[in-house]
């Protein structure tokens, strides 16, 4: 049996940022994931990081690299009946932007400080299961090599993304879940091509959404809506650059370099938030409480304002001596979370193609972009929302 004050469960950014945040507090935590660090590093997923996400990246001593490699954008374009609106982030904003660099990097970097720090990670850990989080003496349990650990804690970080097992353990009548699943997902490409542009493209087209987006000068990462009947084995790298092609406006697909596929796969859309995101010494942070569609780039700087108020919570408790930061997690992090599920569900209907949508909604839908495109109010609001609300 072993002990520690914050037993962390899941390994991607969420719970590697919460744990590197205690640990330089002198607050001690314990990993436990239940895949191999390489697998954890494969996943392909986030790429635009808000001002806050960096600003919390650099608190936890690991901004170096991406204030190196990571592309400062300071707009971003709407697409839509043959024309173009660019989004100017930094000028609706005061002089804010978002910053391109993968989640990939995000958690390497994550991954190496912990390392270095000397904190403790258990990959490939088992049969994780919760004890007694509704008690002073919550305890995590695994299986690793066959050998099963007890691990004692003051509390429980459920850091273990949507199919986790943290938010599964909160009794149901404890717990109310929001949800909206989408009739499409997206496809996904990553290539090691030039980017057809320099900003991200966001386009919507009669036959599905499109989106142009990028991870360095040299790599781009493409995406098209699918309906959720599409296999990715039906789509060969010509397939899926003839439809992006074709959906975006022709001057932008004119430039869209085709390169062998290096990642494809399918995202199903889903917006969904559990409320409360606390139930007794269990907290839940990032994807285990809630899912935004991607159009609206926010799930993983989701994750990292949650981080930010569990992170300052804790401090506050063992530092300070004062439970009110813990007391209150729960109500601030809901309070901008349904602002971000609010962004990326107005995004996504303004975007898609829905399959159950007349003439009338498309109609609506135009009518909404060339509104944000010709108001500076309507622009202002889009621009504040994509750089991220302040905590
Ligand atoms: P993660 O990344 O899912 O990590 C959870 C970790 O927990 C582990 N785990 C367990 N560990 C122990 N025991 C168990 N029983 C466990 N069950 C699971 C898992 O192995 C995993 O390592 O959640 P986290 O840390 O909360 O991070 C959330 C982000 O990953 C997610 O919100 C973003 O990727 C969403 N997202 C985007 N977010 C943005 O902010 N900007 C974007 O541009 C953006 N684009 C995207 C995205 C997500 C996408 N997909 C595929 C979902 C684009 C896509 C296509
Ligand atoms: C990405 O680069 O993967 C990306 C960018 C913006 C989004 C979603 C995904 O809204």
């Amino acid at each position: 049996m072993t002990r520690t004050q914050i037993a962390i469960v899941g390994g991607g950014p969420s719970g590697l940022l919460l744990g590197q945040l205690l640990t330089r507090a002198g607050i001690d935590n314990v990993i436990i994931e239940r895949r191999s660090p390489d697998y954890v590093l494969q996943r392909i997923r986030a790429g635009v990081l808000e001002q806050g996400t960096v600003g919390m990246l650099e608190q936890a001593g690991v901004a170096e690299r991406l204030y190196r490699e990571g592309l400062v954008h300071s707009g971003f374009a709407l697409a839509f009946a043959g024309r173009e609106h660019r989004i100017d982030l930094a000028g609706l904003t005061g002089g804010q932007h978002v910053t391109v660099y993968g989640q990939t990097e995000v958690t390497r970097d994550l991954m190496e400080a912990r390392a270095a720090i000397g904190a403790r990670t258990i990959y490939e850990a088992e049969d994780v299961h919760l004890e007694g989080f509704d008690t002073a003496t919550p305890r995590v349990h695994w299986t690793k090599d066959g050998v099963a650990t007890v691990l004692d804690c003051d509390f429980i970080a459920g850091c273990d993304g949507f199919h986790g097992i943290c938010r599964a353990s909160i009794p149901t009548e404890a717990i109310s879940l929001f949800e909206r699943i989408y009739p499409f997902g997206w496809l996904g490409v990553l290539a090691d091509v030039k980017p057809a542009t320099d900003e991200l493209i966001y386009a919507n087209h009669a036959d599905g959404f499109a989106m142009c987006s990028m991870r360095s000068p040299t790599r781009s990462r493409y995406y098209v809506q699918v309906s959720l009947q599409e296999r990715v084995e039906d789509w060969s790298d010509d397939r899926f650059f003839d439809t992006l092609r074709h959906r975006l406006p022709a001057h932008v697909a004119d430039c869209v370099v085709a390169g062998a596929s290096i990642e494809k796969s399918i995202a199903p859309l889903r917006s969904f938030v559990a409320e409360p995101m606390r139930f007794g010494r269990l907290f839940l942070a990032g994807d285990a409480a809630h899912i935004v569609p991607p159009t609206g780039a926010k799930g993983l700087n989701l994750a990292v304002g949650d981080v930010h108020y569990l992170f300052e919570a804790l401090r506050e408790f063992y530092l300070e001596h004062s439970a009110a930061g813990i007391d209150a997690y729960s109500t601030k992090a809901l309070a901008r979370v349904w602002k971000a599920e609010r962004f990326s569900w107005w995004m996504t209907s303004m975007l898609h193609r829905f399959p159950t949508d007349s003439a009338f909604d498309q109609r609506i839908q135009l009518a909404e972009l060339d509104y944000v495109a010709g108001s500076i109010a309507a622009s202002t609001s889009v621009a504040e929302n994509y750089v991220g609300l302040p905590y």
